[in-house]
Parts: structure tokens; C-alpha cells; sequence
């Protein structure tokens, strides 16, 4: 087992600079609120928790209208809350303790992927999302880089960065395209398309969730990315990725997507292969909901993937 203390880290990431709307800051607080934190313990983990980003004026970093960089919106507060929630990962890491990143948005996904690749360089990643957020500062058409974390993680169109992200160049380490795989895509923009083409990444669509099942493609998705079948993995999970009926409460939703069931099946098999060693929840965005029951709906959705995630026998 990778987390023989069963310690979890809980990782605050309230950040919303990678994209436009607010209110997807709430999220963890949301989340704590109705019980994440009791719900870690029920399940037989111990828990401590990190907020990297307390202590710095947010508000006033997304107010700054210099912020920008060719397309990209606000490249300098993304690059300072991903180099934060990065180190707090790493940590967590160095104690070997279970990351649980709580977002805010997907930029810092960037973060935690490259802290998962600096402690197991041979690590798998699987991604489950309606999108790719594998724009780079070119490709990138809306300018909003909670689109781009894979890109930035995997250090894809350098010369075009902003300086800003000379940090994760000096890191030293990327992830690999062979070590990520997607569930759940339907949502990909032209540039994404060939880029994943062009790496031969892994991807599995609604598509493929549709043609094989579930259980065949998250299967699929472990073989590709841990032929050794010993590795360890880390899920970043994009609740947009569950269809909009389940989760409204977020920023780009998505019609068409994985069930409830489909999308707690992921990280139930994960939980039960013990290869599960670390999980982002993001973009719950609680402002969102068109009702306060739609609000409620989505932020249960992100409490049963932890709670899928952390349970080590389904009955
Ligand atoms: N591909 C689009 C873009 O780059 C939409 C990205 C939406 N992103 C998220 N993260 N919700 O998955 O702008
Ligand atoms: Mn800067
Ligand atoms: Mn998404
Ligand atoms: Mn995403």
C-alpha cells in the first residue's frame, strides 16, 4: 500500500484565476461544510489540512488588468497559485500522506500532476473531464488557462510560455504523454485534437464510455498508463466531466456526459485496484446552480468521488 498510515492531505485550493465566473472559490468550504472532512474519518483515514493560498490578496491579483500575456488571462496569479498548491502537494508527498486537492478551478492541475511526477516519475495520471485542458498559450481560443494544465504540466509550446511559469521549467521534470489517460471527453477544441493526435495520447471519449462501458475503459485506461500494473495513479477530476443533470453547479458544462454511476464506478475500481494515490476535486463552482438544489446536488456529487476514492471495500 502506498499511504500505509492512511493519512490524507487535504489540500484548500480555492482559486478561480484560471477562468472567467466567480464562485468557484467556494468550493471547498462547500465541500467541508456538508462533510468531506467527517467522511474522510468514517472511512478509517486520519486527515490534516493544508490552505496554501491563504494569506495572499486573490481579489486584488484577478482585479489586475496587467495581467495578461498574449492570449493568455492572468498568467502571473495562475502561476502563483499553482506554484503554491505545488508545494503544498509536494509536501504531502514527501510525508506520504494521500493529497485530496480540493479547486477552485483546473489550472491547478498542473500542480498537482507535477508534484505527483517528482515523487513517482513513473506514475499514471488519468484525467476525467468533458475537456482535455490541453490548450497551450497558442492554441488556447478562449485565453483561460484552467484550458491549458495538462499543456503547462507536460511542458508543451515552451517558447510561448509567460515568464511567469520559468518556475516549472527549472522543476526539471514534465509528465509524460504516455502517462496520462482521459475519461469522459466531448468537448475538444480543434488545437487540443491534434495535439492529442500528434502525442498519441490516451483518450477515452463518451463515445468510448458509450461502445465499451465503463469498466472496460477504465481498464483500458489503467493498462495504458501502468503496463507494470504496480505504479501508482493520480485522478484529477473535473466534476464537469459527470453530465450536467448531476452536477449544474459548474463553470463549462457539458451535456451528454458520464452518470452519476459511471463516473463513481472510476473511482471505486481505482480504490479497489490500491493503486489510487491522490485525488483532485474541481470546479464545483456553488454560484452556479440554478437552484439551491441543483448547488447541493453537485457538491454531493464531489463528496461521494472522495468518499469512492477512500473506501477501500465497496460493501
Ligand atoms: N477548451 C476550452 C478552453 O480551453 C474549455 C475549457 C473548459 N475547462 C474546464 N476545464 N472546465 O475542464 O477554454
Ligand atoms: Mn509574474
Ligand atoms: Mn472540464
Ligand atoms: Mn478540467
Amino acid at each position: 500500500a502506498f499511504f500505509p498510515e492512511k493519512k490524507v492531505t487535504v489540500i484548500k485550493a480555492p482559486f478561480n484565476g484560471g477562468q472567467g465566473k466567480l464562485g468557484v472559490e467556494q468550493a471547498p468550504e462547500k465541500l467541508i461544510e456538508n462533510g468531506l472532512l467527517d467522511d474522510i474519518k468514517e472511512q478509517g483515514w486520519r486527515y490534516e489540512i493544508e490552505d496554501p493560498l491563504m494569506g495572499d490578496d486573490w481579489r486584488a491579483m484577478r482585479a489586475d488588468a496587467s495581467d495578461v500575456y498574449g492570449n493568455c488571462k492572468r498568467p502571473h496569479m495562475v502561476s502563483e497559485g499553482a506554484k503554491k498548491v505545488y508545494e503544498a502537494s509536494v509536501r504531502a508527498r514527501e510525508n506520504n500522506t494521500f493529497p485530496l486537492t480540493v479547486g477552485g478551478d483546473h489550472a491547478i492541475g498542473m500542480a498537482t500532476l507535477l508534484a505527483f511526477v517528482k515523487k513517482y516519475p513513473d506514475g499514471g495520471i488519468i484525467w476525467v473531464d468533458a475537456h482535455a485542458d490541453i490548450n497551450t498559450p497558442t492554441t488556447t481560443e478562449s485565453g483561460n488557462l484552467h484550458g491549458c494544465p495538462v499543456a503547462f504540466a507536460m511542458g508543451l509550446d515552451q517558447e510561448h510560455w509567460p515568464a511567469d511559469f520559468d518556475w516549472i521549467k527549472q522543476l526539471g521534470h514534465f509528465i509524460n504523454p504516455k502517462q496520462i489517460a482521459y475519461i469522459g471527453l466531448r468537448d475538444v477544441d480543434k488545437g487540443e485534437r491534434k495535439i492529442l493526435r500528434d502525442l498519441g495520447i490516451t483518450a477515452f471519449s463518451m463515445y468510448h464510455v458509450d461502445k465499451y462501458g465503463i469498466n472496460t475503459v477504465v481498464q483500458k485506461a489503467i493498462k495504458a498508463i501502468n503496463p507494470s500494473g504496480k505504479a501508482p495513479i493520480h485522478v484529477s477530476y473535473d466534476v464537469d466531466g459527470i453530465d450536467p443533470q448531476y452536477v449544474a453547479a459548474t463553470g463549462t458544462p457539458v451535456r451528454g456526459g458520464l452518470s452519476l454511476r459511471e463516473g463513481l464506478f472510476i473511482m471505486e475500481e481505482l480504490a479497489a485496484s490500491h493503486l489510487l494515490a491522490g485525488l483532485d476535486i474541481v470546479e464545483v463552482n456553488p454560484a452556479l446552480g440554478p437552484t439551491k438544489t441543483h448547488t447541493l446536488d453537485t457538491v454531493n456529487t464531489g463528496l461521494s468521488i472522495s468518499r469512492c476514492a477512500l473506501g477501500d471495500t465497496i460493501l
